[in-house]
């Protein structure tokens, strides 16, 4: 008896720690962050007075009137991101010039007083209620920056600002993302002075109190982007990619001769790459216009839809996301080459990563945490992005052997890190077996919430290895995929 009741405490105390997940390492990201990683790919429309001046910086002064789209159509420009694969769309609500896109009370130059919808229309409504129809995650960006308003530049002007994101946090809904860009301050309108204001952006905007005051309360789902954080960094370039080796963590550094890091610190150094074990999880996103300007220029193209991929293994690919801007023409819908190249990438996207090819494959693992099937290898080719395969602490450079009943073909290898434990995985490769010896076909550095190695010619083979090369802790990986570009 008394055996029995000591083998059972035994086994209970087993099982307990067989089943405490790896110790989380590094700075973790917040849930918000998380809904954001899967959001991938998302686009920013740009569409304001200055669209019908040809311009990219509207100077403030524009004509209500001229805002007059002939058939504004959210779902057209909706389905067509839909079908591009974007998961998101962030409308700007206001831009340089001011011009605000809603109803608000808390300037003149807005909406109401242009010819849309006989001064009774809300487009930010009309794109929010359009997203939320097909599905689509929604966001703002209401620029700081105002070269309307007579106030930019006094203490005044911050309560307008701050009063307008509060109009767009409290009356569209569920919001992910609240987008602030970094320029700021310089020549403008300014309610007729057409003048140059210059204002010292890390304490012009006081940003700690507003997001802590304002977003984080009205809109506790919603990333705040800017150049340095908080929840997601600016990449650094607006190319539409980030550095090779990318971390989702980042110290900010800040500005020059000021002690405080904030928006407006353009061309951070460390932007593209994060910093290794940085302080916080402030992973990188690729901003990227689809045409060459933000706004809509008939004599520009949009990017081919190879391109798009190309940048998309460049963003997703790195663990960052890839935030397309989309530029509705005059009419108020987008061009039908954007809507043809949209459809072409998210066709190529989808069918690409359509099938993992070693879905069905046999994993043999060197180690699982604790003999428990709850953290097996299975778990990296389940589909499911909450199981992963763990070790046990003290194996951090672990392997894992894939084998096929059938000889498979790919060109495109994708790795996932369970990131609710962190940024783990400083080192990987992948072998294929050669039937006398195992041949390395690539060898790759972070992983994070997604790596993609596009490789220069495709592999054919049977059996392969993972290999986690170095980390500083155990391993905890949620996916592995090979598969074959559509293209
Ligand atoms: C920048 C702005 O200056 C551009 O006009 C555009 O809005 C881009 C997305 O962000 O900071
Ligand atoms: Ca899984």
């Amino acid at each position: 008896m008394i055996k029995k009741i000591a083998a059972l405490v035994l086994f209970a105390g087993f099982n307990s720690f067989a089943q405490t997940p790896p110790k989380p390492y590094g700075a973790l990201p917040a849930p918000r962050q998380v809904a954001w990683h899967e959001t991938e790919v998302y686009g920013l429309i740009h569409f304001t007075p200055t669209t019908f001046e040809n311009k990219e910086w509207g100077f403030g002064d524009a004509d209500p009137k001229l805002f007059n789209p002939t058939d504004f159509n959210a779902e057209q420009i909706i389905l067509a991101a839909k079908a591009g694969g974007l998961r998101g769309i962030i409308f700007v609500a206001k831009h340089h010039d001011g011009f605000a896109l809603w109803p608000t009370k808390t300037t003149e130059y807005n909406i109401s007083k242009s010819p849309f919808r006989d001064g009774k229309g809300d487009m930010v409504k009309e794109v929010a209620d359009a997203a939320k129809k097909h599905g689509l995650k929604f966001g703002v960006y209401c620029s700081p920056w105002d070269r309307n308003n007579a106030k930019y530049g006094t203490p005044e002007y911050l309560q307008i600002y701050r009063d307008q994101l509060k109009e767009l946090y409290s009356n569209y809904g569920p919001l992910f993302m609240s987008w602030h860009d970094g320029a700021n301050g310089g020549d403008g309108y300014y309610g007729g002075a057409k003048e140059k204001r210059s204002i010292d952006n890390t304490t012009y905007y006081q940003w700690d109190s507003t997001w802590t005051n304002l977003t984080r309360k009205l809109q506790p789902t919603a990333n705040i982007f800017s150049d340095i954080g908080w929840d997601v960094r600016w990449a650094g370039n607006e190319d539409g990619s980030v550095d090779e080796t990318s971390w989702a963590t980042l110290t900010p550094v800040p500005s020059k001769g000021k002690n405080v890091a904030v928006p407006g610190q353009a061309n951070a150094e460390e932007n593209p790459g994060g910093t290794r074990n940085g302080k916080f999880w402030i992973p990188a996103e690729c901003d990227v216009p689809l045409r060459k300007g933000w706004f809509y220029h008939a004599d520009q193209k949009p990017k081919t839809p190879e391109k798009l991929f190309d940048l998309y293994l460049k963003s997703v690919g790195r663990g960052a996301a890839l935030d397309l801007g989309l530029a509705p023409d005059m009419s108020g819908q987008l061009h039908a080459d954007d809507v043809a190249s949209l459809k072409s990438f998210g066709d190529h996207v989808s069918k690409t990563f359509a099938t993992n090819l070693i879905a069905k494959a046999g994993s043999k693992a060197v180690n699982v945490r604790g003999y428990n099937s709850i953290y097996s290898a299975k778990n990296i080719l389940d589909s499911k992005p909450e199981t992963y395969w763990a070790t046990d602490d003290d194996f951090t450079t672990p392997e894992v052997v894939i084998d096929l009943s059938q000889p498979i073909t790919f060109d495109i290898i994708s790795l996932q890190e369970y990131i609710k434990l962190g940024q783990r995985i400083e080192g990987f490769a992948v072998d294929v077996w050669e039937g006398a010896d195992w041949k390395e076909i690539h060898k790759g550095t972070s992983v994070g919430a997604k790596r993609l190695v596009k490789l220069s010619v495709p592999v054919t083979g049977q059996k392969f290895r993972l290999r986690i090369t170095k980390s500083p802790v155990s391993v905890a990986i949620s996916e592995f995929g090979f598969y074959k570009d559509s293209e």
